[in-house]
């Protein structure tokens, strides 16, 4: 295999960057650079070398011999000014040694885990975690790369090689005639086993967590959808006038509330009779993220919005302000009025439909390998010949292999590793 190189910091410039190179020749690229092998582990300084002899710089250096190290190959680490000149000087200098190139994007993560030092779940995790732009995102991603989901995984996989081993057993002493009975406790312990599998199906997924949760603003024209829109997400985003239909497309806004992700959704005013074909667009553009809203925000007459929206009686402080007998908000946008109350109500009922903090969040293809694992634990539950037992619970470990990576397809693996950046 290759020896990988590439700038595994931020965009320089920056105070720093770092550079590693990971492979069979990272301590040939060292020395090329920076002179013998500093002892492994040990952050020494020392100025680097052009081939021609040239200073590049003067970067403190790490010697990282494998297999204990992320990728589980020999590592250089090269910490450097974070110059622009300074990283493109590096990086030639690394090119010129002997059987190093780039590293493609994610190239050092997929090393580490076909050098098994982390499995798919981890690898993934590890990918949420870089994407992370809030604490319940940062948190969910860091249980799933610390490997909590994949010791659970392997307590599963245990489990099912131990029925597993119980069926073959019962298969090797029996003879064709007579097959010996099941240990009593196989039914109880693969009931078990198919409910924990099934108690995670239930839990929210991890794709919630990365679209945010989504508030839709809905009602009919000039009720304040834009101005509480605006009020909610912090900024100016939405034009709002006293002009019926000023809005007309679906407008969008990321924001993080207490650290849980939301995404806001203004649309454009409902009415009966659209005035022309863009209002038309922008009406049946409203109606469809209705239909894919957590929550819908309904501003209009009482009772007259989707089932389950959430009634608000917005403008209150305006003159003309009609109050709803039965709103769960009363707001005014304008002067703030009941507005954190409903920001509040949306965070907590936010935090019952997104995982939990800290809890590993599963992403749809994992669930995907559960599903399949647990729908084979239930086949099997249901048959009586200990042939077609084992057959379900072979069935049933390849879906663990899949989801631990140990059976994945190459497609999987690209699309996974390609979620990464060069240098990671
Ligand atoms: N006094 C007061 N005026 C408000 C309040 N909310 C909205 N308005 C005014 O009501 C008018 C309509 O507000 P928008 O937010 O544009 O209404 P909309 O529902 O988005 O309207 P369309 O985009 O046309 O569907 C504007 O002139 C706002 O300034 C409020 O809480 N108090
Ligand atoms: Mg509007």
């Amino acid at each position: 295999m290759d020896t990988i190189f590439a700038l595994s910091s931020g965009r320089p410039p920056a105070g720093i960057a770092v550079i590693r190179v990971s492979g069979a020749n990272a301590g040939t690229a060292l020395q090329a650079l920076a002179g013998p092998l500093p002892p492994p582990r040990k952050a020494v300084v020392r100025h680097l070398f052009a081939a021609d002899g040239l200073i590049l710089d003067q970067a403190m250096v790490l010697w990282l011999p494998g297999p204990h190290t992320v990728t589980g190959e020999d590592i250089a680490e090269l910490h450097l000014h974070g110059g622009r000149a300074v990283v493109a000087g590096v990086e030639s200098a690394l090119a010129a040694v002997e059987a190093l190139r780039p590293a493609v994007a994610g190239e050092f993560t997929r090393r580490a885990f076909l050098n098994g030092r982390i499995d798919l779940a981890q690898a993934e995790g590890l990918a949420d975690l870089l994407a992370a732009e809030t604490e319940i995102q940062r948190r969910c991603a860091m249980a799933m790369a610390e490997g909590e989901f994949s010791v659970l995984v392997s307590h599963w996989q245990e489990e099912l090689l131990l029925l597993s081993a119980s069926i073959e057993a019962v298969l090797d002493f029996s003879d064709e005639d007579d097959v010996a009975a099941l240990p009593a406790a196989f039914g109880d312990r693969l009931a078990d086993l198919s409910a924990d599998l099934e108690g995670w199906l239930k839990k929210p997924g991890a794709e919630k967590l990365k679209d945010g949760f989504r508030v839709v603003l809905s009602g009919p024209p000039n009720v304040g959808k834009s101005t509480l829109f605006n009020a909610l997400v912090g900024e100016e985003a939405a034009i709002t006038s006293p002009l019926a239909g000023t809005t007309r497309d679906v407008l969008s806004a990321s924001v993080a509330l207490e650290g849980i992700p939301f995404q806001f959704i203004d649309t454009a005013g409902l009415h009966a009779a659209p005035r022309d074909v863009v209002e038309e667009i922008g009406i049946a553009r409203a109606q469809k993220v209705v239909g894919d809203a957590d929550v819908v925000l309904w501003l209009g007459e009482e009772g007259q919005g989707p089932s389950e929206s959430w009634e608000v009686a917005a403008r209150a402080d305006c003159d003309d302000f009609v109050a709803k007998p039965s709103a769960r908000h009363t707001v005014s946008a304008q002067s703030g009025l009941g507005v954190d109350h409903l920001r509040q109500d949306l965070v907590a009922h936010a935090r019952q439909v997104l995982p939990k903090p800290g809890d590993a969040a599963l992403s749809s293809w994992q669930k995907q390998c559960l599903r399949d694992a647990s729908d084979m634990l239930c086949a099997a539950k249901t048959e009586h010949d200990p042939l077609l037992i084992s057959e379900r619970l072979r069935l049933a470990r390849a879906a663990f292999d899949r989801l631990t990576g140990r059976a994945g397809t190459e497609d999987m693996l690209d699309a996974l590793f390609g979620r990464f950046c060069i240098g990671k």
